[in-house]
């Protein structure tokens, strides 16, 4: 027998496992670094109203149109327009931005769509 072999088969076995468990992971984890924010959409206006974020960073808004009828997400500020169809979603990715407030409104409902990306 070779008692050698079998301690040397567990490291090596746990050194591949190792490798293969960062070879798959870090992928996952690096989509896992874009935060990510929903903000409903109903009866024409935006739940939450305020949204903090954080600032210098990529985020991504899925806005989520719980009304039937079509809205449409809009910002001047971070300049952005997306049409999300009644009972859909759509996703919007903004950023990196500077600390500040960025004002978004919903394009078919201004007087009560309004809302506030809050950058800290
Ligand atoms: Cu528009």
């Amino acid at each position: 027998m070779f008692p050698f072999v079998s301690k040397e088969i567990p490291v090596k076995t746990t050194l591949m496992a190792a490798l293969l468990i960062g070879a798959f992971t870090t992928p996952l984890l690096a989509r896992a670094e874009t935060p990510e924010f929903t903000i409903v959409i109903k009866d024409h206006r935006f739940e939450p109203a305020e949204i903090v974020v954080p600032a210098e960073t990529k985020v991504k808004l899925v806005i989520d149109n719980r009304d039937a009828t079509p809205e449409e997400f809009e910002s001047h500020e971070l300049r952005r327009e997306k049409v999300i169809a009644g009972g859909s979603k759509a996703s919007v990715w903004v950023g990196p931005l500077k600390p500040g407030t960025y004002a978004f409104f919903g394009e078919y409902h201004e007087d009560t769509a309004k809302g506030r990306l809050i950058v800290k």
